[in-house]
């Protein structure tokens, strides 16, 4: 049976569009939060390929979504690049230290991706689990995000490091963008020889750049990324947060689908960008009852274009969600036309 989320991608026509969720698998199930505490910590979940393999499926298992994304997180295949962090109990990623130019400089490519071999593994074992017709999707950060993190140490509310960064020494913070790009586009085609269908690039920070910046910086990083793939002929998914006015500079890069927040028009994203689109219902949207979940996914989906399109959320579904609202969401959607 073919993958309706594969054909969505590649903007062929398809019964009624596909629906995922990023961030699917996650604390708003219960049975991730027992999952999560039988490993002990969330590496430890993401590194036991059992466990990971588990959580990928535990929201397949309740609700009937088109694609599953391997369970992971942005920042563990720079530990293959020799960077040291952690995942403190609440909250993001700490690094053990933010980069400082001369460390950054000192960045290699892996020679291999064998750290990453847990995550190779979860991949298979979620294939052989899935149903056929339910697509597998590999990740990682996008080079930019992932510079985010890197040279703030953790969340940081406006990335200032980063931004003035760009500023004081856009040359070499385009050799680490770089080095970055080819890495990920080198570890995602890893995932793909492991079984992921089609890959999702998240920049969930691209939209504190202003427009210049990230055409001088990101995208030559993002074409290096996504040219790595090109050989693979697998669907490939450049998620933009607050990317409105980001859209005319990624619209040459090799990328088939844009994936949009709420805060960017879906008719606008498609019609910018050529690009089959996904998103883009306000993770917020999640908190009203049933019946308004459901109006609001019907109001999103008339604004989407009839082909090339996936719905989601427009940002990762937040943890105090409640299960009727993904329902109410899936079916939504799922009811279509
Ligand atoms: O269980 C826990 O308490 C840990 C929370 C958590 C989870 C469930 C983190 C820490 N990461 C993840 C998994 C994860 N991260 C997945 C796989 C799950 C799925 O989608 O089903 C994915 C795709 C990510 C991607 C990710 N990690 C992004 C990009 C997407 C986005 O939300 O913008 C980013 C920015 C991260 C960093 C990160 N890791 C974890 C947190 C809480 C964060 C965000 C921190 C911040 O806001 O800066």
């Amino acid at each position: 049976m073919t993958s309706r989320f594969l054909a969505a991608c590649r903007k062929e026509q398809v019964d009624r569009p596909p629906v995922w969720i990023m961030r699917q698998a996650g604390r708003y199930l219960p049975e991730y939060r027992a999952l999560r505490e039988r490993a002990g910590n969330f590496l430890a979940l993401c590194t036991t390929p059992e466990l990971a393999a588990e959580a990928t499926l535990q929201p397949l298992r309740r609700f009937p979504l088109d694609a599953a994304i391997v369970f992971s997180d942005i920042l563990l295949p720079l530990s293959a690049l020799g960077v040291a962090f952690s995942f403190p109990d609440n909250g993001g990623p700490k690094l053990a230290s933010p980069l400082s130019r001369d460390s950054w400089q000192a960045l290699a490519p892996p020679a291999s991706w064998e750290a990453m071999e847990p995550v190779a593994e979860a991949l298979r074992l979620v294939r052989q689990e899935l149903a056929p017709e339910v697509a597998l999707i590999g990740f990682c950060g996008a080079p930019w995000t992932l510079a985010c993190y890197l040279l703030s140490g953790g969340h940081d509310a406006d990335w200032s490091r980063a931004r003035q960064a760009a500023y004081r020494e856009g040359e070499a913070l385009l050799e680490l963008l770089l080095l970055l790009g080819r890495a990920m586009g080198d570890y995602l085609a890893f995932q793909v020889a492991a079984g992921a269908q089609a890959v999702q690039v998240f920049d969930s920070w691209a939209g504190v750049l202003p427009a210049e910046l990230y055409r001088e910086l990101a995208v030559p990083a993002l074409a290096a990324l996504a040219s790595c793939l090109e050989p693979l002929g697998v669907p490939r998914i450049l998620y933009l947060g607050q990317g409105s006015h980001l859209l005319a500079e990624v619209a040459e890069l090799p990328f088939e689908v844009v994936s949009v927040d709420w805060r960017t028009s879906l008719a606008e994203a498609a019609a910018i960008t050529g690009k089959a689109v996904q998103g883009n219902l306000d993770p917020a949207a999640l908190a009203a009852d049933p019946p308004t979940v459901r109006q609001r996914t019907k109001r999103m989906l008339a604004q989407a274009p009839p082909r090339g399109y996936i719905a989601n959320l427009g940002h990762g579904i937040w943890p105090d969600t409640p299960l009727e609202a993904v329902e109410a969401f899936v079916a939504a959607v799922q009811e279509v036309p």
